[in-house]
């Protein structure tokens, strides 16, 4: 089931800055021209606060304990924002207390799967129902407190300047709290891994807390995408990439989870290793 209340069409202005390839598919995806000499350079879409109409996608696997606190914070540090949970059918009612909360506040929508079906369709399926919406900017959010509600306006502001904002836990200012060593290890590791297989700039590759531009998720091809568990956050970072996006850090503080159950597994990290290759021998020859 899906609660669905549009929001108002959003104003987009254009300036200079982002990448010359991406900015011709930015163009071609939002139908604005781009200029045909190039003089000024490419033109790079940016949202002021009053005109963005931002979604914050939060997936949910038994998250009831968090899922109530957190739309009220991120509802209360974004007005302006609506959010849309997509629920896995958790067997611990978190679809029930949204559906509550969602019968009081129109900014509230549920999206309900039949089953478990991994945190990257969840955020497919959450993609494709902005895009049909009117949205200016898509958030990807966990539901469990390590992503800091605070955050989103800082990272709503640098989209101004950027096609994909990644709160990131290792730029100067972002961390993360109370971490057991395996897990810090395990987050480093995985990341230069990534980064080093794909040639990536980024520091933060698995970081999940990020904000498109709608015209950014209009540009990757989110048919094509494969990864349907934690390595999902690596490929739509790649995809980004070799789009010539932009990619910006913004810097978060990331505490473990207070309260539910963790979802990571060895079988997870492992299965996002892999696919790490598969990306990079798919991908990477058409650079
Ligand atoms: N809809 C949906 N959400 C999921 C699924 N797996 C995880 N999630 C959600 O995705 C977000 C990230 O999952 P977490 O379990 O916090 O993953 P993590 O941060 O790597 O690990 P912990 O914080 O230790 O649990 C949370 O909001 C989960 O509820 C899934 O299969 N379907
Ligand atoms: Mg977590």
């Amino acid at each position: 089931m899906a609660r669905s209340h549009l929001p108002v069409p959003s104003s987009l202005r254009i300036d200079d800055s982002a990448g010359r390839a991406a900015a011709q598919r930015l163009s071609d995806a939002e139908g604005h021209a781009t200029s045909a000499d190039g003089v000024g350079g490419p033109p790079e879409l940016i949202m002021t606060r009053s005109s963005a109409n931002p979604l914050v996608i939060i997936p949910t696997y038994d998250e009831v304990e968090n899922i109530g606190p957190l739309l009220e914070q991120v509802l209360e540090a974004l007005p302006e924002a609506h959010v849309l949970v997509v629920d896995d059918a958790s067997p611990d009612g978190t679809a029930a207390r949204v559906d509550t909360m969602a019968s009081r506040d129109p900014r509230i929508h549920l999206l309900e799967r039949s089953g478990k079906l991994g945190l990257g369709t969840a955020y497919l399926a959450g993609f494709r129902w902005a895009l049909q919406r009117d949205y200016s900017h898509v958030f990807e959010m966990d539901a469990d407190f390590s992503h800091d509600p605070a955050s989103l306006r800082p990272m709503l502001e640098a989209a101004a300047h950027a096609d994909v904002v990644i709160g990131s836990r290792y730029v100067d200012g972002g961390g993360t709290v109370d971490w057991s060593w395996p897990r810090r290890a395990l987050s480093r590791f995985g990341g230069l891994y990534s980064r080093s297989i794909l040639g990536m700039p980024v520091r933060d590759m698995t970081s999940g807390f990020k904000c498109y531009r709608r015209a950014a998720l209009e540009v990757v091809d989110l048919d094509e995408v494969s990864s349907t568990g934690y390595a999902f956050q690596i490929e739509m970072k790649y995809r980004a990439h070799l789009a010539g996006l932009r990619l910006v850090e913004t810097p978060i503080t990331f505490p473990d989870r207070a309260r539910g159950t963790s979802k990571m597994s060895a079988a997870i990290a492992h299965e996002a290793m892999l696919q790490v290759v598969r990306l990079r021998l798919r991908l990477g020859s058409a650079r």
